[in-house]
């Protein structure tokens, strides 16, 4: 059986939303139009207690309680908001991912998992 030490994470960044719909001059659903979609790849239920995102700047959000089925995806938007199926909330005030570019990097606790940089501002999100 292959060693699983160098397996690509489970967890992925599947899609950074960096450029909220129209204007961007604040308001707590124009700072949700901004987020970070994870994915699940694997065939299990994963616990993303723990799962952190940056940006570039070193922007942190940590993971609460979230439990994401298999194949299933999750927003991670900016702004403030209770958690249900498929979006949990940073709690921010402002807009945290820059427009023409930055990175969303993905850490399983203090691990690398993933990350997806983007640099383009004629488009408003990124397919990772
Ligand atoms: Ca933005
Ligand atoms: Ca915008």
């Amino acid at each position: 059986m292959p060693s699983q030490a160098h397996a690509a994470s489970a967890i992925q960044v599947h899609k950074v939303h960096y450029d909220s719909p129209g204007s961007d001059r604040g308001g707590n659903s124009s700072i949700n139009g901004e987020y970070v979609e994870l994915k699940n790849t694997s065939r299990s239920a994963i616990e993303l207690r723990g799962y952190r995102i940056k940006d570039q700047s070193g922007h942190w959000y940590t993971f609460p309680s979230y439990r994401i089925g298999a194949g299933k995806t999750v927003k991670v938007h900016t702004g403030k908001g209770s958690t249900s199926a498929g979006h949990v909330y940073q709690g921010r005030g402002w807009y945290v991912w820059n427009n023409d570019k930055d990175t969303a990097t993905l850490y399983k606790g203090s691990s690398w998992a993933d990350s997806c940089a983007y640099n383009s501002t004629k488009v408003d999100y990124k397919m990772c």
